[in-house]
Parts: C-alpha cells; sequence; structure tokens
C-alpha cells in the first residue's frame, strides 16, 4: 500500500488594500511565483484575496506584505 503525506491545505482570506488593476495585478503576480499556492482568487472590488495553500497564514501574510500593501488577515474558509 502507497501513503501519500500530504501537507493540509487551507483557504486563508485577506483584507488586501488594493485600489487599482495594478494593486491586483502586482498581487497576482507575487502569488503566481509563490510555491504551495494551490489556488488564488483576487477580488478587487472587495479588496479580499483568497488564498488556498499549504502554507501557513503568518507565511501567507508575509507574502502579501511583499506587495506593499496594507494586509489583514480575515479567516479561513
Ligand atoms: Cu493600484
Amino acid at each position: 500500500m502507497i501513503y501519500k503525506i500530504k501537507m493540509a491545505e487551507q483557504t486563508h482570506v485577506f483584507q488586501v488594500e488594493m485600489t487599482c488593476s495594478g494593486c491586483s495585478g502586482a498581487v497576482e503576480r507575487i502569488l503566481k511565483k509563490t510555491p504551495d499556492i494551490i489556488s488564488s482568487k483576487i477580488d478587487l472590488e472587495n479588496k479580499k484575496v483568497e488564498v488556498t495553500t499549504t502554507k501557513s497564514q503568518s507565511e501567507m501574510e508575509e507574502i502579501l506584505k511583499k506587495s506593499g500593501k496594507e494586509v489583514k488577515y480575515i479567516g479561513a474558509t
């Protein structure tokens, strides 16, 4: 029998201070080059970023902060 070890993936939701498509584009580029991101959703209108990842909430928060935007954790779904 083969056991596959898999890190638990979780969907974290963050409030990211994005005001235009340039901001959301910057966030998108950061997420694209980050490993362990299973999927992501950027909602510019509501300034929300949803990330499904095996990374922890704090790791993810630090990564999003690289955009230079204000980041606030909302919760996990
Ligand atoms: Cu902008």
